[in-house]
């Protein structure tokens, strides 16, 4: 399995969230990239590949330009306007219903209208980062769409509650919906999109909600007592042509694999019935018991079931990396998918 990986990741570092009423170090960190590594080599994954640089035209197709020139100049436009920060992000949120634009020099006014929450903060390097993220899955999904079985777009930050112009829930760019949109681009003519964070895919499920020509399947904690709240509902089906292509799985807390893999199974036969040219894997292990953002009990081996079922569709696969937090057994958890779909 080719796995695509790139260091720059690591300019996007110290930053903080809250949790309870303290900020404390950001769950989603540089580390979860290096102990996945190191467990994807132990398993004899060692076929690491460094990405190609791409522009920015893939991320366009899915994100509005104003809210790429904000992503790439949020930190210094706040370093210039409030001095240096360790987190960057809005105090004030986005008035429904008003749709106004920022003005592109006004950051307290940007981050108001393109995030939607405080999990996503901005460093110095949050921009790279950003850049390597979208190269690492753009350069994954040209394997898949040059003919690979597989790749594993081994990214972060993570992507799919971010959507055409809003960052949240540490995401910033969604790389699952732009690399689902570069294979529809490049003559797939369907992709399903299957998401397995615990958290429900919000950002993916508004991008595709309209369309046909993209599956989207989330299975996730229920928006009843999990974030992001106020989307993931099992009525969200989609609308118009897009009606019946948006499909919610939603878990109560503290679901083990008795519960969880008879619902993957279920998605998994949605995305057969769908017959996709391609399946874009959004590869969340936060569904593990004891992950500090998480509420399921998956355990460390469950995680080789989920990749066989994953297998079983014989389906060109991209893997693109999203949500996993409790660092010790992370990498272990990501190496029983890849070599569970590869047994499978
Ligand atoms: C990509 C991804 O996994 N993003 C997750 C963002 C979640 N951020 C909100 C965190 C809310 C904290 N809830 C703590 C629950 C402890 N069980
Ligand atoms: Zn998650």
């Amino acid at each position: 399995m080719k796995i695509i990986y790139s260091d720059a990741h690591k300019a996007h570092a110290d930053a903080l969230e809250m949790r309870g009423e303290a900020f404390v170090p950001m769950a989603e960190c540089p580390e979860r990239m290096e102990v996945i590594l190191a467990a994807l080599a132990q398993a004899g994954l060692r076929d690491v590949e460094a990405p190609e640089p791409h522009g920015l035209a893939a991320a366009a197709r899915i994100h509005d330009p104003d809210f790429l020139t904000f992503l790439e100049t949020a930190y210094p436009l706040w370093e210039k306007r409030h001095g240096p920060s360790r987190a960057v992000f809005a105090r004030i949120f986005g008035m429904r219903g008003l749709a106004q634009k920022p003005q592109m020099d006004n950051i307290d006014a940007m981050l108001s209208a393109y995030t939607f929450d405080i999990f996503s903060p901005f460093v110095p390097g949050t921009w790279t980062a950003i850049r390597s993220a979208l190269d690492v899955t753009l350069t994954a999904a040209g394997k898949v769409q040059a003919g690979a079985r597989e790749a594993f777009a081994l990214c972060r930050p993570p992507g799919h509650h971010a959507s055409g112009d809003l960052a949240g829930g540490y995401c910033y760019l969604n790389n699952a919906a732009i690399a689902a949109q570069m294979l529809r681009d490049q003559g797939a003519a369907r992709v399903a999109i299957l998401d397995i964070d615990y958290h429900h895919g919000n950002g993916t499920q508004r991008i595709f909600y309209d369309r046909d020509d993209v599956l989207f399947i989330s299975l996730h904690g229920r928006p009843e007592e999990e974030y992001p709240f106020l989307l993931g509902f099992a009525h969200e089906t989609g609308r118009g042509c897009g009606e019946g292509f948006n499909i919610n799985l939603p878990m109560p807390p503290g679901t083990r694999i008795d519960t969880y893999l008879p619902a993957l199974q279920d998605a998994a036969a949605r995305v057969r019935a769908y017959a996709p040219d391609v399946l874009v894997l959004s590869l969340g292990v936060d569904t593990f018991d004891g992950d500090p953002v998480g509420g399921f009990c998956l355990q460390t081996p469950d995680y080789l079931r989920l990749g066989q079922v994953i297998a079983g569709l014989r389906l060109p696969t991209l893997f693109v990396m999203e949500g996993g937090y409790a660092i010790a057994p992370l990498g272990q958890n990501v190496t029983n998918v890849l070599t569970g779909y590869l047994q499978g």
